[in-house]
């Protein structure tokens, strides 16, 4: 099997391709020959496609399809652009099958099917069902009605549900030799370009959030991994790998809340020198919690805030109220974690009002960074999906792989030369 890391993009930390190297592992542990290729650093992504294809001439080519576009409203960048020329020269090199899968592909994969001219792709959890796909390809059986695979021929397509892992730790370990984890260290503070291992604790998220698709992608259950594997992988990722820095993947690092606390004294309990980085939801963050984190080597949290207005977080169904928001910020500041926090401008509801009030409730806690974002990116599958087609925003039957926009009208006109304004007066703060 060839596995191939389409992902390209450098904007914000550069995530090690984590969910594509797990599909390795879970092949290699049922006895396939696994090779592959990481994007990330080629300087000719078509050639070195090529390149693998006639060194190892794979069987079954399987691709992560992790980010489709930026998310911002007012400079776009469409990912699967440059995707499909690659796709392009896998097709011309091999007749051997392409198989998509990732996050961006689980939220869109009839029209990344569609958008590539492909047949076959693995929605959601990727390491049980692509091993299947691959055993059914080799027997000659079609995969098209297996759980988690979505199927497109003739111009007609399917989606079976996938069926998440309920127990992660019989996955084991990604394989961090099959994409070099080493090329990914860094640490806070160093010169050059933020690349950064990740590691996952637990998948899936209980939240809300009418903007969010992770829980299409990860599933509303939270299953979390044995803490003495996490620790032992981020052992593992320091010894073996030199890795000095580290970034969990996890929706919501602080819940379920036992659970998080052992993982943390687990930790701790390896003495490691790597530090790491996490998002936490303010919800009833637990005395001691923080503090138990910071023992555990965290050294910067992202505080998933979005709004610092009572009326928008009910309105983007957060979850959390903006004094649940403050106690969190001033506990990690009071542990020494340096806090990251996030305004998401536009949605429904957002007045003059709200804005203001969201700037003015940053500036009095005065978290080290914020990240602003204007419009919200409007996702099948959720609830604001809804929220944007009754007030005119998207059309009914729109492809909202090319990005669409939630923006309310009453700030649309001046939100973003007003925020690129605040940002610019306020020093950690970005757009
Ligand atoms: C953590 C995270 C981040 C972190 C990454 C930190 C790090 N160092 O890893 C930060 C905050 C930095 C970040 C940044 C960005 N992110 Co982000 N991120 C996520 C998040 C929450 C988890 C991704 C992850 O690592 N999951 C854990 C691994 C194990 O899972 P996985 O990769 O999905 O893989 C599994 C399956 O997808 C599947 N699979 C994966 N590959 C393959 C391949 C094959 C062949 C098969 C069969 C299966 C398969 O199997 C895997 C194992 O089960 C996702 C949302 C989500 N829940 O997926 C968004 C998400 C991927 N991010 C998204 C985006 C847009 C971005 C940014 C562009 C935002 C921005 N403008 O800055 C940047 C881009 C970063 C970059 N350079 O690529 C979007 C992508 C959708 C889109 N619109 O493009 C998502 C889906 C969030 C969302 N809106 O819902 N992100
Ligand atoms: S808490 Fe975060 S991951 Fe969960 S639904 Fe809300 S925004 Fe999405």
């Amino acid at each position: 099997m060839l596995l191939v890391s389409e992902n390209r993009c450098r904007d914000n930390l550069v995530p090690y391709p984590l969910g594509i190297s797990w599909v390795g592992s879970h092949l290699e542990a049922g006895g396939h020959e696994v090779s592959a290729v990481d994007l990330m650093f080629s300087d000719d992504p078509a050639a070195d496609v090529r390149s693998a294809i006639r060194a190892f001439d794979p069987q079954v080519i399987g691709v992560s399809i992790r980010n489709i576009d930026n998310q911002d409203r007012h400079h776009p960048v469409f990912f699967p652009e440059e995707v499909r020329g690659n796709i392009e020269a896998i097709k011309e090199e091999t007749a051997a099958p392409i198989v998509l899968g990732g996050a961006g592909f689980t939220i869109f994969p009839l029209e990344c099917l569609e958008y590539f001219g492909l047949e076959l792709g693995v929605v959601g959890e990727g390491e049980e069902t692509f091993l299947q796909v691959v055993e059914h390809l080799d027997a000659g059986r079609d995969p098209s009605s297996l759980p988690g695979v979505a199927a497109r021929r003739d111009g007609a397509g399917s989606v079976s549900p996938p069926t998440a892992h309920q127990d992660l730790d019989p996955l084991g370990s990604p394989d961090r030799a099959l994409f070099d984890a080493r090329r990914y260290g860094w640490a806070p503070g160093e010169r050059g370009t933020p690349f950064v291992t990740n590691i996952q604790a637990r998948r899936g998220c209980h939240m809300k959030c009418i903007y969010c698709p992770n829980p299409v992608i990860e599933g509303r259950d939270i299953r979390a991994r044995d803490p003495r594997a996490v620790a032992d992988e981020l052992q593992e990722l320091e010894e073996a790998y030199g890795i000095r820095f580290a970034c969990f993947t996890d929706a919501l690092f602080d819940q379920p809340p036992g659970y998080s606390a052992e993982l943390c004294r687990e930790i701790e309990s390896r003495d490691l020198s790597l530090t790491w980085t996490c998002s936490m939801a303010p919800v009833n963050v637990e005395a001691g919690m923080l503090e138990l984190m910071t023992r555990a080597g965290c050294v910067f949290v992202s505080v998933g805030n979005e709004s610092g207005s009572d009326d928008i977080l009910g309105a983007l169904r957060k979850g959390f109220s903006k004094e649940e928001v403050a106690a969190t910020i001033r506990g990690a500041k009071r542990v020494g974690l340096t806090v990251q926090c996030f305004l998401l401008l536009g949605g429904p509801g957002e007045t003059r009002r709200t804005v203001e009030e969201s700037i003015e409730f940053l500036d009095e806690l005065g978290p080290q960074g914020v990240t602003v974002t204007v419009g919200l990116r409007v996702y099948p599958g959720c609830e604001l999906h809804g929220i944007a087609l009754r007030d005119g925003m998207v059309r009914p039957g729109q492809n909202l792989l090319y990005p669409a926009f939630y923006m309310a009208h009453e700030v649309e006109p001046w939100l973003y030369e007003h925020m690129r304004g605040a940002c610019d007066e306020r020093p950690g703060w970005v757009m």
